[in-house]
């Protein structure tokens, strides 16, 4: 079961419970709420330009952990997901040699990401390394204001098997105000042959420059 966990002020633990997904989005409805902030968590991020190579220019923060060349740290794997050898064959960023293998019936949830209403997009790199038919469902998770785990669909990839970047997946959250909260992305390989890995998961504050 994914989930991750969110240091309240109170010192007592909410656990949340996420989803995850990959290259071709197809849209879904997001789940209805506004993110909470319990963490009193504070957006400072580090930007850049990874996917100027794909035409997109825009500015985007690498998240938590998101290239997996440190583990995992932060991030909730579940079944047989881990971090394994070979990097997205694109080397945006840094490089690195590392990447986040989704065997069929795994799932990982992203470390908690602070973000806010600025953030509205994220992209990740992606292939089907399963069935070429099978998809990868990817939700962004955030807390309600009972601090209970919600997921807001972002889309469900498809991809062939190289890496590609997907196209920009949708964080359909809603924020309080100006305010911040922490978010998690869940990607989660579909059907019982569905095998996917991914790498360089990068979130884009549209309307920071
Ligand atoms: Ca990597």
């Amino acid at each position: 079961m994914p989930y991750f966990t969110s240091a309240r002020k109170t010192g007592r633990i909410a656990v949340l419970t996420i989803l995850a997904g990959l290259a071709c989005a197809t849209p879904a409805a997001a789940a209805g709420g506004v993110a909470s902030n319990p963490t009193s968590c504070t957006v400072d991020n580090v930007l850049s330009t990874p996917f100027t190579p794909w035409g997109d220019t825009a500015d985007y923060a690498l998240a938590p952990g998101g290239d997996f060349e440190s583990g995992a740290a932060g991030w909730t794997l579940s079944g047989a997901a881990a971090v394994a050898d070979g990097n997205e064959t694109f080397a945006v960023g840094s490089g690195g040699t590392h990447s986040l293998a989704l065997p069929a019936g795994s799932s990982a949830v992203s470390a908690p990401m602070c973000v806010d209403a600025s953030y509205p997009f994220f992209r990740v790199f992606a292939r089907n390394t399963g069935n070429a038919k099978a998809a990868m469902k990817v939700d962004v998770l955030f807390l309600d204001a009972k601090n209970k785990v919600q997921s807001s669909a972002s889309g469900t990839i498809t991809a062939g098997g190289t890496w590609q970047p997907t196209s920009q997946l949708k964080i359909g959250v809603a924020f309080a105000g100006e305010g911040a909260a922490p978010i998690a992305f869940r990607f989660t390989p579909q059907g019982k042959d569905g095998a996917w890995s991914i790498d360089d998961v990068y979130v884009d504050p549209f309307a920071r420059r």
